[in-house]
């Protein structure tokens, strides 16, 4: 029993103190689409979006499957926190403009 009981207390150790990505992932938004619009991040590891609008309207992040909801004023930036993810993909969009401004994050 000694293994499984050292993998688990390895496993809540990692979950307990979780270690933020390097940097914020730099995403911008102009003319209601963002650029880059395909996020690639790490499974497992607490993530920020550092987001610059660029158009002259506010713009509001909006993702139900990543859970975040930030608004972002025109020629501003904001940060949007993700929380540690399961592999997989999370389609987001602009809420303001949902036509032209869509987008997903890999977490893998
Ligand atoms: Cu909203």
């Amino acid at each position: 029993m000694s293994k499984p009981v050292l993998i688990l207390g390895a496993t809540l150790a990692l979950l307990a103190t979780p270690a933020f990505a390097d940097e914020p992932i730099a995403v911008s938004l102009q003319n209601h689409r963002f650029t880059p619009a395909t996020i690639h991040v790490k499974a497992g590891v607490p993530t920020v979006i550092a987001l610059t609008n660029n158009d002259d309207a506010a713009e509001e992040f909006d993702s139900s499957s990543l859970k975040v909801e930030k608004v972002v004023a025109g020629h501003s930036s904001g940060n949007v926190r993700l929380r540690p993810l399961a592999p997989g993909r999370y389609p987001f969009m602009g809420e303001y403009h949902s036509e032209t401004a869509q987008g997903v994050v890999i977490a893998e």
